[in-house]
């Protein structure tokens, strides 16, 4: 697509999802605007792009605008020489300077902008050429860990696929189901549940993970067989927040459990017979490469998925390519830090044939971006939660894609 120029810069202080404060830009190209606000997640990894300028939100708005002059009359055509300028300007690996939020915000805005002065949805914009496959939508419908309060279990998220879902609106309409079966089935379990989500969205009921699983299993089972699309569980165990260095071991406080690295992953190995789990991401913690290896080779059909290991960061992603580490990755925008580190971190992944997720953040804005970067970066999944009008922004989008697309077959995933 012919090239565009950034013509203004304009950088405001916003709110997330948490109510945590976070960076919106507003940015101009060929007189149209394209606007991003940054997510934010919780459970981080180590080897994230870094959220903010070390002295705070207001020293990364200042540097915003000192970095703009160096960013107007740039190319905006093209996500990934914007990302080779905006680390040559910050002049750090991880944007510890300017802070990831301000680079996520800048080149989401820059794409976006520049999608509407060519006249363009964002996804075209990205991926002039296609092919365009809708993700299947992966669903949060019950918190635990650091998305909830001490009650819920230890695990993160307990997941569900509609995998056998034709269209994305036979998947949206499955997992909302099973979400609302679920409470159901917590209120029976627990007839003063208050209805207490997590951040995502997710139910965070006080009870166990081997009842958590229990009941989004059954809850799923009767969702699938009610609407007849096949529905599979997955995990996020978010390992690097259960793993303890000095004991080397995994700790789940609320189950009362402590597991080495053998044992977890035996631990994975049976839940993933018993409940038929076919997503498990971050079983290990973000050093683990050898671990995610071992598991990778220990299964077949089962999406081995890292996301704190991998970090959106190319060079972690191709360690694991090398260790066999994994068979799929998770792609989040604000971990590189921009959209052309993403975007090149997704290439990377599809050339070693590590199926991709796209991924919203625990805290989270009602921006609708993620929908178009999932097809963009051709991938097979999108987490996204299930309800939650930050949740449901990004997927009603995908419904308004769908039609603009007048029906779009759904990604082929290998499970
Ligand atoms: C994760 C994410 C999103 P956070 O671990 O995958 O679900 O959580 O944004 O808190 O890192
Ligand atoms: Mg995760």
């Amino acid at each position: 697509m012919k090239k565009a120029s950034i013509e203004s810069i304009k950088a405001r202080i916003c709110y997330d999802s948490r109510g945590d404060e976070s960076i919106e830009t507003d940015v101009k190209v060929e007189g149209f605007i394209g606007r991003a606000c940054a997510p934010r997640g919780a459970s981080t990894g180590k080897y994230e792009a870094v959220g903010f300028n070390p002295n705070g939100i207001k020293a990364t708005l200042e540097l915003i605008f000192d970095y703009s002059s160096k960013l107007i009359g740039f190319d905006a055509s093209n996500p990934k020489s914007l990302s080779q300028l905006l680390r040559e300007i910050d002049g750090t690996k991880n944007f510890s300077r300017i802070g990831g939020s301000a680079a996520y915000a800048i080149s989401v805005a820059t794409a976006e902008a520049f999608a509407r002065a060519k006249g363009v949805p964002l996804y075209k914009a990205l991926l002039p050429k296609g092919p365009y496959l809708m993700p299947y939508p992966l669903g949060n419908v019950l918190c635990g860990g650091k998305h909830s309060g001490p009650g819920a279990p230890d695990i993160q998220e307990f997941l569900v696929c509609p995998l056998g879902a034709k269209s994305i609106k036979e998947g949206l309409r499955a997992n909302i189901a099973v979400h609302k079966e679920l409470r159901k089935q917590i209120e029976k379990k627990d007839p003063y549940f208050t209805g207490g989500k997590g951040d995502e969205g997710g139910w965070a009921p006080h009870i166990k993970d081997e009842e958590a699983f229990e009941l989004v299993s059954s809850s799923s089972k009767i969702v699938s067989d009610s609407l007849g699309v096949d529905i599979r569980l997955g995990v996020d165990f978010a390992s690097s927040s259960l793993w303890d260095e000095d004991s080397k071991a995994y700790v789940y406080t609320r189950w009362g459990a402590k597991r080495s690295s053998g044992e977890q992953l035996e631990f994975v190995m049976e839940l993933v017979k018993k409940y038929h789990l076919f997503f498990l991401e971050d079983p290990f913690h973000e050093e683990a490469y050898e671990e995610f290896a071992e598991l990778t080779k220990k299964l077949s059909k089962v999406y081995v998925v890292g996301d704190d290991i991998f970090v959106t960061n190319t060079s972690r992603l191709l360690k694991g390519v090398k260790m066999k580490a994994g068979n799929a990755a998770i792609l989040k925008v604000n971990q590189a830090g921009t959209l052309g580190d993403a975007m090149d971190f997704a290439e990377n992944a599809r050339k070693h044939n590590y199926t991709l997720i796209t991924s919203h953040r625990s805290g989270d804005t009602s921006d609708v971006h993620l929908s178009h970067i999932a097809i963009a970066t051709q991938s097979k999944m999108i987490k996204s939660g299930v309800v939650g009008g930050e949740r449901l922004s990004k997927l009603n989008e995908l419904l308004r894609i769908d039609e603009e697309l007048g029906g779009c077959n759904m990604a082929k995933l290998e499970v």
